[in-house]
């Protein structure tokens, strides 16, 4: 009798009555399949195929290597939102199947983001490993390696939708995400602070919230947006609200981002925190200077942006004394609310669910 509980178990399991979730195995281990092909379609390309087998080794290296570890939140939200948003009878395997190749496009970008974003901030680890370019053989050389990823990934898209009249649409998705995202990158780079500079004028929430749009949002948005091309009549859609949504999604997962950066052990977070030390303009900077009397907005100044440990733990402390912690559990609980508020009312049942189910993900970290 056990047995056969066990067996209808199993069986349901595998069944489509099975509500669909972000976050099971199935969607993860569905996704997990299609990477093979991905490193093999890509190969199989013209470009790939004529070179030497050095390249061909160089390029599987650099893609298991920054491909590998993440919590693939991007990717594995494109097959997700895509049966979140299609009507039920419309899905197809086929489309399903686009889906998580288009999937591990993004999860490609967002390899070689990374990989870049760790050069741009000195950092040491990422997802539990060395940076990419802190390899013995890489370096500088990691520049080439990100422009290599992004431009294979478009080679990737052309050969499998190339002849598809869709083929414009995801490769105008994955540019707008690119796009966005480095503009991101140049804002947090200018926002910076330095002892030099000495003005802390441009630390505002504003600032913060622009930053976190662009090198945050856009490429949450990529997985929905491409997603939304698979589904029928999906282009015709009102996509405002939408978008506005994922750019909150945006703000939110840079606040967690950033606060992690300071308060996370890096054996949970995957890597060595550097914000203080590059005078990173975050949430929790802005946040602090929000409740800094005069003599805290000094030593602010004195201590941020340095990378002498003493100078550090100064800064985390006057952390502690303006209670960053509970302003942030607080600040954001109330982000979720409103946020979910939003979710709520839109349009169709199936946004609603999509949202409401990456926020919890978003929520548990696990995004
Ligand atoms: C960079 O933000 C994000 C992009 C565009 C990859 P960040 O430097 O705060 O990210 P992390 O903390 O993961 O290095
Ligand atoms: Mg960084
Ligand atoms: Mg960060």
């Amino acid at each position: 009798k056990q047995l056969r509980t066990l067996h209808r178990i199993a069986v349901n399991t595998y069944t489509s009555s099975v509500p669909v979730t972000f976050n099971t195995y199935q969607n993860k281990q569905k996704f997990n399949d299609v990477l093979p092909e991905i490193m093999d379609t890509l190969m199989t390309s013209p470009k790939f195929a004529k070179q030497l087998p050095e390249v061909r080794n160089w390029v599987k290296k650099l893609l298991n290597y920054t491909m590998d570890g993440g919590k693939r939140g991007r990717g594995l939200a494109v097959p997700f939102a895509y049966q979140k948003l299609e009507d039920p009878e419309n899905i197809t395997e086929e489309k399903l199947h686009s889906a998580r190749f288009l999937g591990w496009g993004l999860e490609m970008l967002q390899g070689s983001l990374l990989a870049a974003d760790d050069i741009i901030d000195g950092s040491s680890t990422r997802r539990g490993k060395q940076c990419w370019y802190l390899q013995p053989d890489v370096g500088n050389y990691a520049i080439n390696d990100c422009l290599l990823m992004n431009h294979s990934l478009i080679e990737l898209i052309e050969i499998k939708f190339g002849n598809e009249p869709l083929y414009t649409d995801f490769v105008k998705v994955i540019n707008e995400a690119i796009l966005y995202t480095t503009i991101g990158e140049h804002l947090d780079h200018s926002l910076e602070y330095s002892k030099e500079k000495n003005n802390l004028d441009g630390f505002t929430m504003d600032g913060f919230n622009a930053i976190a749009e662009h090198k945050t949002g856009y490429s949450f948005r990529s997985s929905l947006f491409v997603a939304l091309l698979l589904v029928k009549n999906g282009k015709e859609r009102d996509t405002t609200e939408l978008s506005n949504i994922c750019l909150e999604f945006g703000k939110i997962l840079q606040i967690q981002n950033d606060y992690k950066d300071i308060y996370w052990e890096e054996t949970s977070s995957g890597k060595a925190g550097t914000d203080i030390q590059e005078g990173k303009l975050t949430w929790v900077a802005v946040t602090a200077l929000e409740r800094c009397n005069e003599a805290q907005r000094s030593i602010f100044k004195e201590y941020y942006g340095s990378k002498d440990p003493e100078h550090v733990k100064r800064i985390k402390q006057l952390y502690d004394e303006l209670q960053i912690e509970e302003v942030y559990e607080k600040f954001k609980m109330s982000f979720y609310e409103n946020l979910e508020n939003r979710i709520r009312v839109l349009p169709r049942q199936g946004e609603t669910e999509f949202f409401l189910e990456i926020m919890e993900a978003c929520r548990k970290q696990i995004y």
